[in-house]
């Protein structure tokens, strides 16, 4: 969802592939930018800044006129909105890995099948709460459009690339179509499309299961 975000704002960036399948995140030069060895880092000047929620929270600050996040007129709703970027980042997302990526947790294929139902059943009561925000509105935010769009559109795209049936969650996919329309998600998709094509060519791509 970086990425999302610095399309959005319109400033010049460069993104890194990072071959996961080759553990090219936790090669040594990568643990030098994130010693955590996990994706996105933004390197700003040199400098690294890690955590979904950071990049984020920091792109709006940096660039408040690409209104990344709605204003607000007080701290505690400031903070709130943070709430919501930790929710997708902390519940939501590694629910999504779960699912996406079960075979990072156990080896065993009978296991890392139950690993993908318990995250579903785990999952079930926010994307609910989430499909019946939307049912609301547009967006996260009402009328607003916001980079926890974002953040949603980037974890369904994901869980939903990789099996799993969100049809029941109208209001979610709806959402994601109309995601889909705006440039800065569909120069995030074409960035993803060439990645995609680079790892296929060097026979590290692996389809979502
Ligand atoms: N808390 C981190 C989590 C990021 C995260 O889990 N990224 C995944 C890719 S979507 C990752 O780096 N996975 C590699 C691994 O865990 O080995 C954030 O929000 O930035």
């Amino acid at each position: 969802m970086p990425t999302i975000a610095l399309e959005e704002i319109g400033v010049p960036f460069e993104t890194e592939l990072l071959r996961m399948n080759a553990k090219q995140h936790k090669s040594p030069e990568y643990l030098a930018i994130n010693p955590k060895g996990k994706v996105p880092a933004l390197v700003v000047d040199g400098q690294p800044l890690t955590e979904n929620v950071a990049i984020l929270t920091w792109l709006n600050r940096t660039y408040p006129e690409a209104k990344l996040l709605p204003k607000t007129s007080s701290e505690l709703d400031a903070v709130r909105q943070t709430a919501d970027l930790a929710f997708f980042s902390g519940t939501v997302h590694p629910l999504v890995t779960r699912f996406a990526r079960p075979g990072k947790f156990v080896a065993d294929d009978q296991v890392s099948s139950k690993v993908r139902s318990v995250a579903v059943q785990a999952a079930h009561p926010f994307w609910s709460m989430i499909d019946d925000r939307l049912s609301q509105a547009h967006w996260w935010y009402g009328d607003e459009w916001s980079i926890v769009d974002g953040y949603l559109f980037w974890a369904w795209w994901r869980v939903v690339a990789s099996g799993f049936p969100g049809v029941r969650f109208q209001n979610i996919c709806a959402h994601a179509d109309r995601m889909k329309l705006r440039p800065c998600v569909v120069r995030a998709l074409d960035r993803e499309v060439v990645n995609v094509a680079q790892l296929k060519s060097e026979g590290l791509y692996k389809a979502p299961s």
